[in-house]
């Protein structure tokens, strides 16, 4: 046997072979070794061959690919333990019944849209995870976490339905959220559906990194000793296409490089994306195959099921596993839309020898010479040794056909991703080959169709459920609340710096630190930086609290003299990232998951470079939101102008507008350490004691400046979005309250007023701008600082719509515009961001309103330079404040023209925006 194949091998191989004998001679010696001393020694001594030969200057040798077969032989699968009818059975119920859910909600209309073909081509993979591995929440055992495939969730529906945790009814209002109460969500979402879904996977490549992340924080809260995540599994289902996002293929390194055992990536090959082949001119299989394998994952490759393997059996001369090998993904997706004959004449015509070995099976035989993905004993085998591997995480690339069982209405076919209806013969066809009981009156209708209680299906059913801790999915949606400190711990935040010039970045370092020595929640802070702690003045943190690594630290830190070592450790608290943004957020949302996940409220701290923030992640920011993360994002060195040298790409002048449009954001600019004391205080309050599930965005400045101590009862103001830092007309330098400054301003002065509004460090400039109009111009002008146009936009909008839906009840005044009632003059708002962010309360701003912003392309400069440029300047404040007055007829233009004269300002330069 063995020279045979081995011949077979040397005259088939690519290119000429320069001395077949020689190369018959060492295949034969390889067979030898595996016959007698089995395949692990054979793969010793090769590896070792392969080593010499590579020393000898051969260059690279070993290959990252396998054979296009399965990597578990036949003869080395476990039994089945499960009953095959009864599985098939029930399969064949689930996949009925999540074709039907589509074909109804489209039967008036195709409005409501909807995939069958995905959840066909991944049933099995599913109900072999439901039956046998996926293990549910118990009071003693955490569960596994099961990611599935978005556009599956009808077969998550209908295997729902079938265990009585969703009616038909609620069957029939899929993707009907709004008009139909309890209306099926059209995709996992922890809002619509808060008891059910987990992860918001339906934008592609958001599954895999956030799964992979996911397992990644189980093991930090097992090795810190938070929570006990040991045993548990993270499961991915994964689509074939989807790999090719950067999300997905991207991270797959740090899985091998952590060993992250507790991970299993199923991808479901069905060798389709949406407009058609994944790879047609190739495998996506094998390319997968390597690039998993490069990065130290375990691959097992689930290629073929059971009814090839007498024929692979037969494959002594591996002319099958060659041809096999040769045709690319294109043809084996024609060979599904076709027929058994074509499969022949295409496929094992390749070879005349194959040809003649098939010769005895007729046509329907080979078409139903069956796919690894959807055979349950090849899919058990793999998920078998899949939980049992350690040391590796493991993906298993399973080939399935996609709308497997939709015939002409889809199967293999261009069209299947977006069919959603069924023709009534497809319908028949469908019932026919899964061998429902339905009469051809319910097909038509397209009935769901559930057995009896009793039946020996529903009983196996929920047999299997009970003996896996429960049903799936099921979200948990709170955990023990935590105890945060009071606002007092903050107090070196309070109290102001004197003369003394820092940053909201120190006092932000100052804050976390003050967090982590707090008894009760100081060992649930997780800070999370990617490579950027030295930048934000952090790095006295790897010592104190280390760098979470779970193989420690194998080598002597450069610094290890010093006393803020870089030390990684294996109960190390800090997840320090790299340069990954899309890592960052995964571990972010795992953390601020962690209350629904594994029952402990997790206090995430994510601080990055604001500019790679949102726009970087934006899709990752919405899956936070999606499934309802709490925690703190905090975007460093902010402000088009106050991050000054760095310039361009690196100013960010518009992160409040993104995430202005985020719902479950909190976004705030604070400009004083009592703001952002105020703000972490409350956010902890928030999120952690009254467990509302929204998160935190506060921008921080690297700009070095002296911070007052906080003015009296101005906590709720800064919550609500602005506050009152200065009268005008007082003395300049103090600051009041609301309530005290109403009661002055009230009192009348003759002097022109206006009202200005700044944020962050902008809020300077806007104080400087008040002294200037009073010395400059006799104007006097009050200044609030606006810690949030966002938080006063959604006020804003909340009473604007209860009034319009209450026209006799008594009109509620948006906080903004009782802020601004006084009647004190127009209002001009500065600050470091685009136009667009002060513009999100210009509805409710009573009078005139004018608005400054760092419009255009970042740069670099001093920034007085950039301020100048930008026009956000003292003087620009001032020269807007005059104009509005001007307008208003309450100043003459001439003394405007004196102000462009008198600071200089070149009324001829470009706008920012065009240069
Ligand atoms: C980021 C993103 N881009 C595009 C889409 C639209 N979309 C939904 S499914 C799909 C094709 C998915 O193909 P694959 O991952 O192979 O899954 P399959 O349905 O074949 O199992 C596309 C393009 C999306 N959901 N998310
Ligand atoms: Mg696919």
């Amino acid at each position: 046997m063995t020279t045979e194949r081995a011949q077979s091998i040397t005259q088939n191989g690519a290119g000429a072979d320069v001395d077949a004998v020689e190369t018959t001679e060492w295949l034969e010696a390889v067979d030898a070794v595996v016959e007698h001393d089995g395949p692990g020694r054979a793969r010793e001594l090769l590896r070792h061959a392969i080593e010499r030969a590579q020393q000898a200057g051969t260059g690279p040798i070993a290959s990252l690919t396998t054979p296009y077969v399965n990597t578990i032989p036949a003869e080395a699968e476990p039994e089945f333990p499960g009953d095959p009818q009864l599985e098939r059975r029930l399969r064949s119920i689930v996949r009925w019944n999540a074709m039907a859910i589509v074909v109804r909600a489209n039967k008036e209309s195709s409005e409501l849209g909807g995939h069958i073909a995905t959840y066909q081509s991944v049933a099995t993979l599913y109900e072999v995870g439901f039956n046998h591995f996926w293990r549910a929440a118990t009071d003693d055992f955490g569960g596994d976490l099961v990611y599935f495939q978005g556009h599956s969730s009808p077969g998550i529906y209908a295997r729902a339905f079938l265990e009585g945790r969703l009616s038909a009814q609620q069957l029939d209002g899929f993707r009907q959220e709004v008009s139909r109460p309890g209306g099926l969500s059209s995709y996992p979402h922890a809002w619509l559906m808060p008891e059910f879904w987990q992860f918001p996977t339906v934008s592609l490549g958001i599954g895999p990194v956030t799964s992979l992340y996911q397992a990644r924080f189980m093991k930090y809260l097992q090795a810190r000793g938070i929570a006990d995540t040991d045993g548990r599994k993270v499961w991915a289902q994964l689509g074939d296409g989807e790999m090719d996002e950067p999300e997905a293929i991207g991270p797959i390194s740090v899985a091998g490089r952590e060993h992250l055992d507790n991970l299993i990536w199923v991808i479901n090959c069905n060798l389709q994306r949406l407009d058609g082949p994944v790879r047609g001119n190739g495998r996506i299989i094998d390319e997968l195959e390597s690039d998993f394998r490069g990065a130290g994952w375990n691959v097992i490759k689930l290629v073929w099921g059971s009814r090839w393997d007498p024929l692979l059996a037969q494959d002594t001369d591996g002319r099958l596993v060659r041809v096999m090998g040769e045709a690319v993904d294109g043809d084996y997706q024609t060979y599904k839309s076709r027929e058994g004959a074509y499969v022949r004449e295409h496929f094992f015509g390749r070879d005349p020898v194959l040809l003649k070995r098939v010769e005895q099976m007729s046509d329907e035989e080979i078409w139903l010479l069956n796919r690894g993905g959807h055979d349950q004993q090849k899919v058990f085998a793999a998920y078998d040794a899949a939980v049992k591997h350690e040391g590796q995480p493991t993906v298993i690339l399973a080939k399935t056909i996609k709308g497997y069982g939709m015939g002409r209405a889809g199967e293999g076919q261009m069209i299947t991703h977006q069919a959603k209806k069924m023709t009534e013969d497809a319908l028949l066809q469908f019932r026919d080959r899964f061998d429902l009981p339905l009469s051809d009156q319910q097909v038509l209708a397209a009935e769901y169709y559930k057995p009896p209680d009793d039946s020996p299906e529903m009983r196996y059913l929920r047999e299997c459920r009970q003996r896996l801790g429960g049903p799936l999915p099921v979200r948990r949606t709170k955990a023990p609340k935590l105890e945060v400190p009071k606002l007092e711990v903050f107090k070196n935040q309070l109290e102001g710096t004197g003369e003394r010039e820092i940053s909201t970045t120190m006092s932000f370092v100052r804050v976390l630190a003050a967090l982590l020595r707090d008894k009760q929640i100081g060992r649930l802070v997780v800070p999370i930086i990617p490579d950027e702690s030295r930048t934000f003045g952090m790095e006295g943190l790897f010592r104190q609290i280390g760098i979470y690594s779970p193989e420690g630290q194998l080598y002597q830190p450069e610094d290890a003299q010093q006393l803020m070592f870089y030390k990684e450790d294996q109960q190390g608290q800090i997840l320090e990232e790299g340069i990954t943004e899309a890592g960052s957020m995964s571990s972010f949302i795992a953390a601020g998951t962690s209350y629904s996940n594994h029952a402990q409220q997790m206090v995430p701290f994510y601080i990055y470079y604001s500019m790679f923030g949102y726009q970087r992640v934006g899709d990752l920011v919405w899956a936070a939101a999606d499934c309802r993360t709490r925690g703190f994002m905090l975007g460093g060195t902010a402000g088009r102008t106050t991050l000054n040298g760095e310039g361009l790409q690196h100013a960010d002048g518009h992160s409040h507008v993104l995430f202005s449009v985020v719902p479950s954001c909190r976004a705030y600019d604070p400009a004083f350490n009592y703001e952002l004391a105020v703000i972490v205080q409350a956010g902890l309050q928030q999120m952690f004691v009254e467990q509302q599930d929204v998160f935190f965005y506060i921008t921080l400045m690297n700009e070095n400046y002296a911070h007052p101590p906080m003015p009296k009862g101005v906590e709720e103001g800064i919550l609500r979005g602005m506050y009152q830092l200065r009268t005008g007309g007082s003395s300049r330098s103090s600051s009041r309250s609301r309530s005290s400054s109403r009661s002055r301003s009230s009192s009348g002065s003759r002097s022109p007023r206006v009202r200005l509004l700044g944020s962050g460090t902008i809020v300077r400039e806007v104080l400087a701008a008040a002294d200037l109009l009073a010395e400059d111009f006799g104007v006097e002008a009050d200044v609030w600082s606006a810690t949030s146009f966002g938080e006063l936009r959604r006020d804003g909008m909340e009473c604007e719509r209860w009034n319009m839906l209450h026209p006799t009840k008594k009109q509620r005044i948006p906080y903004v515009a009782e802020c601004l009632s006084d009647g004190g003059g127009p209002v001009v708002a500065a600050t470091d961001y685009i136009r667009g962010y002060a513009d999100l309360i210009r509805a409710w701003v009573p009078g005139m309103y004018r608005v400054l912003g760092t419009d255009g392309f970042g740069r670099s400069d001093f920034r007085h330079a950039l301020r100048g440029f930008f026009e956000v300047d003292r003087r620009y404040v001032a020269l807007a404040a005059l104009k509005a007055l001007a307008d208003e007829g309450k100043l003459k233009p001439a003394r405007v023209q004196e102000a462009i004269k008198r600071y200089e300002i070149d009324a001829e330069a470009a706008m920012p925006t065009t240069v």
